[in-house]
């Protein structure tokens, strides 16, 4: 009987723990996030770890593009309000620009 409930406890206490660290994986997905206003990305450089996403969020009242400079993603027009998300699978870095405002240089850095 003593076994009986040690096993029973033992079980419950696994279980807890894959709750919990389902949980702490979770944590680990959230997004990175891009803010985008005053006609600039924040942070303009990212640097974030292979597999994770990053959220670009349009704070302006302008309308803002979120634009690889190889062409490898592109947001199209984000007006205010609007969000463009994308995951990094590999390292690398990766140069991106507003399509409306040339100046407006930014890199994600994943490793
Ligand atoms: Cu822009």
């Amino acid at each position: 009987m003593k076994n009986y409930i040690l096993c029973v406890l033992l079980a419950v206490s696994v279980m807890f723990a894959g709750v919990l660290s389902a949980a702490a994986a979770d944590a680990v997905a959230a997004p990175v996030v891009v803010t985008i206003e005053g006609s600039a990305f924040s942070p303009e450089v990212a640097v974030i770890k292979i597999g994770e996403e990053v959220v670009w969020k349009n704070r302006d009242a302008a309308a803002h593009t979120v634009t690889a400079n190889d062409g490898s993603f592109d947001s199209g027009a984000l007006s205010q309000g609007d969000e463009f998300r994308r995951k990094f699978p590999s390292a690398g870095i990766f140069k991106y620009s507003c399509d409306n405002h040339a100046w407006m240089g930014a890199r994600i850095e994943v490793r």
